[in-house]
């Protein structure tokens, strides 16, 4: 397959679905909100249209999306197997993060909004200024003339609910709220969603958090905020990966800090590495130090040693992007005037 360097329109997008018959649907590996939400939906989409359509995932669906409908259809393999005239890989920079064997040697689809996409695609829908792949999805949609489901507007609310924190970074847009009164219309339900999505975890969370915060370390005159979860805080806690959603982004809430820095292993795991920051700060450069990805105010990176060494290299770069966009810290740390950890 030869690639072109070439970004197309949600209308080539719409001709090469009418085109082709059996499909098969990916998003990235260890997915999120975004890959489950648009990847469901499309599918839906596709059964819709008359398609023959498989959703693969490298990955098992987490599992507070896994009661949704459509969830059950994806099918958890390393492996691309079978015949098929069509793949949409969503939610990829490349096509590697999928995750995924046996998507070299077909017409691929690429829709993605992450920065740095490398246009891997035959087909490529590129838009870094939507706010979650589901934008993206709901335009094609449209474009196809799918009506939009109860189950279809439940997936795309919540492709854009998530990958925004609740509406809270990202480029969010008029775009991204017409779409989503759109989703509304159609009965994705606003309040049961955001319930369903944040407040539905195990209380270990709550243990997990009160360890993770009294052992936080600030850097960079509490600009630069430094979380460690380690496996022995996630067995006492009786937690997951799962149940740590979200709580990098716990700092951000001060005034002072502008990037949080999670470092998070578990057991038989690569050392998971979560980096979160508010408006120029692009943590994203520093998580491809790391051969990672993601977003300006939000990306990932794994580890496969936790050698203390990666570790300060990787904080000592956070502390440099915030640097480079807001020029060096001056006067006293807050936290140097009032310790964080009350006195005995
Ligand atoms: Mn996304």
């Amino acid at each position: 397959m030869t690639s072109k360097v070439t970004n197309h329109t949600v209308h080539d997008v719409c001709d090469a679905i009418r085109a082709h018959h059996h499909f098969v649907v990916v998003s990235h590996a260890r997915p999120d909100g975004d890959a489950v939400g648009s990847q469901v939906a499309m599918g839906l989409a596709l059964k819709a249209l008359d398609k023959h359509v498989r959703l693969i995932s490298a990955d098992p669906v987490p599992d507070i999306y896994r009661e949704l409908s459509g969830v059950d259809d994806i099918e958890v393999t390393s492996a691309v197997t079978g015949s098929w005239d069509a793949a949409i890989v969503m939610e990829c920079t490349e096509l590697s993060r999928a995750g995924l064997t046996g998507l070299n040697n077909g017409f691929v689809m690429n829709i993605d909004h992450h920065p740095g996409n490398t246009f891997f695609g035959d087909v490529n829908y590129f838009d870094e200024s939507a706010a979650a792949c589901g934008e993206l999805v709901f335009s094609v949609l449209q474009g196809l003339q799918v009506p939009l489901t109860v189950d279809i507007a439940t997936h795309l609310y919540i492709a854009i609910l998530t990958d925004t924190g609740s509406f809270h970074h990202g480029p969010i847009s008029t775009r991204t709220f017409e779409i989503c009164g759109r989703l509304t219309r159609a009965g994705a339900d606003p309040r049961a969603l955001a319930n369903k999505m944040f407040d539905q975890y195990k209380v270990g969370r709550l243990q997990v958090i009160a360890t993770m915060l009294s052992e936080m370390q600030m850097e960079d005159r509490d600009r630069v905020a430094v979380l460690t979860i380690d496996e022995s805080l996630l067995t006492q806690s009786n937690a997951t990966l799962d149940d740590l959603d979200g709580l990098v982004n716990l700092p951000l809430t001060t005034r002072t800090v502008q990037a949080a820095i999670l470092f998070k292993s578990a057991p038989g795991q690569p050392l998971r590495v979560s980096l979160r920051s508010k408006g120029d700060v692009n943590v994203r450069v520093v998580a491809a130090v790391f051969g990672g990805g993601g977003h300006v105010n939000a990306s990932g990176f794994t580890l496969e040693s936790t050698a203390e060494d990666k570790r300060q290299a990787a904080i000592q770069q956070v502390v440099a992007a915030v640097n480079t966009a807001l020029g060096p810290a001056v006067g006293e740390a807050p936290s140097d005037e009032k310790p964080l950890v009350r006195p005995e």
